[in-house]
């Protein structure tokens, strides 16, 4: 099959799922900026501050006796691939924001990372019911490479903001880039859109 064959074939084999400019992998490409951070869990936090009337911090005991899903979804990464019915097991973002009370003026949120790494995520696109907190991806506890041990998922925008050993939220009242944002991806980030670059 040549090449426009076989692009024809993956839309039609995916449909709406697969998003304007990408094709769909059966590996897991590893992506990121740096090194991987060295991690222990014995002094693993994860911390919630900036705009809310408490901040609060778990350890990774108190994160891991917090009310667990598993998901299935896609995820797509702005250099053009996409990995379909990725089987996570998390905590839902909902329960670990539901463990802060926000201010009012809380809108967006810089989700910082071990290592240094930043994304910037409106309050909306991050509390919403697919998006998680994964320690698992099918079946199995995630490799340093991808996260261990616990990453963000956000299925619904381009991979970049879905942070890779994720150490905590501050929550701000405006929109920030965060570290690729800073370097011209684009502020949202929405694959159906093509918001790749800005
Ligand atoms: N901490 C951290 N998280 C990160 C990154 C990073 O550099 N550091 N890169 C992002 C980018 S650009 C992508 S495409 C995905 C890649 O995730 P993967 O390596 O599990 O495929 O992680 C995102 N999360
Ligand atoms: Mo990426």
């Amino acid at each position: 099959m040549n090449l426009f064959g076989r692009r024809e074939a993956e839309r039609e084999k995916w449909g709406d799922r697969l998003p304007p400019g990408q094709k769909p992998t059966d590996g897991w490409p590893v992506l990121h900026y740096g090194s991987i951070p060295k991690i222990d869990l014995d002094t693993w936090r994860f911390e919630i501050s900036g705009l809310v009337e408490e901040p609060v911090s778990f350890s990774w005991q108190e994160f891991m006796a917090l009310p667990q899903v598993n998901l299935r979804n896609d995820i797509h990464c702005v250099t053009a691939w996409s990995k379909f019915d990725n089987d996570w097991t998390g905590v839902p973002v909902s329960e670990v924001l539901k463990r802060v009370q926000l201010k009012p003026e809380a809108r967006h949120v810089m989700v910082h990372s071990f290592g240094g790494y930043t994304t910037n995520i409106s309050l909306e696109d991050l509390n919403r019911p697919e998006n998680l907190f994964a320690f698992q991806h099918n079946g199995e506890s995630l490799t340093k490479e991808h996260g261990w041990p616990m990453r963000l998922v956000v299925p619904h925008l381009y991979f970049w903001k879905s942070a890779k050993w994720a150490r905590g939220l501050v929550i701000l009242p405006e929109e920030r880039p965060g570290f690729w944002e800073m370097y011209g991806y684009h502020i949202r980030g929405d694959p159906f859109k093509e918001e790749r670059y800005s």
